[in-house]
């Protein structure tokens, strides 16, 4: 885990401004030392399957409820070759074409998120791999059944948040923005 106050993807350990307001893509992010330095991001995506059984609202209702800031967003159809880059750590795995099958179905909501160990926090909310070992309360768990049609991605370590977070967006779609509410969510 990167610990709090560093710097991670486009961060800056600058100072966060008193009113808000939203920066030009060039500019930095600016962290708050005073806020904890909430700066970790994670890559989540809304798998075709996810975005047909419309639950796209659903899932990001938790992720807002739970305190978490969304700083990039978008809907796209992803194409075989992000995919197979994006996946390709399960290249040798035998569900692997099938995967990039499934991956490439029907468009994706991809997202970044921020805040205080969100790779970890998201992938608690998500579940388990298999839905049928996730518990019920987490988005595995409560919507979907086959390992095949999991409804749902998100980063397993800082290090391929940052590499995913990377391969799906370019810089200017992650636009900067104060989180206001941060002062009610952090010590
Ligand atoms: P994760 O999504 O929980 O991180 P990974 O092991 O990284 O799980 O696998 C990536 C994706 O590959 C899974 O979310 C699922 O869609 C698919 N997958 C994993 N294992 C299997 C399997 O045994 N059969 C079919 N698909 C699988
Ligand atoms: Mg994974």
């Amino acid at each position: 885990m990167v610990p709090r106050g560093a710097v991670t993807a486009r961060g800056s350990t600058a100072p966060l401004r008193a009113a808000p307001r939203l920066l030009p893509s060039s500019e930095l992010c600016p962290l708050s030392p005073a806020l904890g330095g909430v700066n970790e991001r994670t890559f989540v995506a809304i798998k075709p399957d996810g975005v047909q059984r419309r639950l796209v609202g659903e899932i990001i209702r938790r992720f807002e409820r739970k305190g978490l800031q969304l700083v990039g967003m978008k809907l796209l159809q992803a194409s075989e070759e992000l995919l197979k880059e994006h996946y390709i750590s399960l290249q040798d795995r035998p569900f692997y074409s099938r995967l990039v099958k499934y991956m490439s179905s029907g468009p994706i909501v991809a997202m970044v998120w921020q805040g205080l160990d969100v790779v970890k926090t998201v992938r608690t909310m998500i579940g388990e791999t298999n839905p049928a070992e996730s518990r019920p309360g987490t988005i595995r768990g409560d919507f979907c059944v086959e390992v095949g049609k999991n409804v749902i991605h998100g980063s397993d370590s800082v290090e391929s948040a940052q590499q995913e977070i990377s391969l799906w967006f370019r810089p200017e779609e992650l636009p900067c923005w104060e989180d206001t509410a941060a002062r009610w969510i952090y010590e």
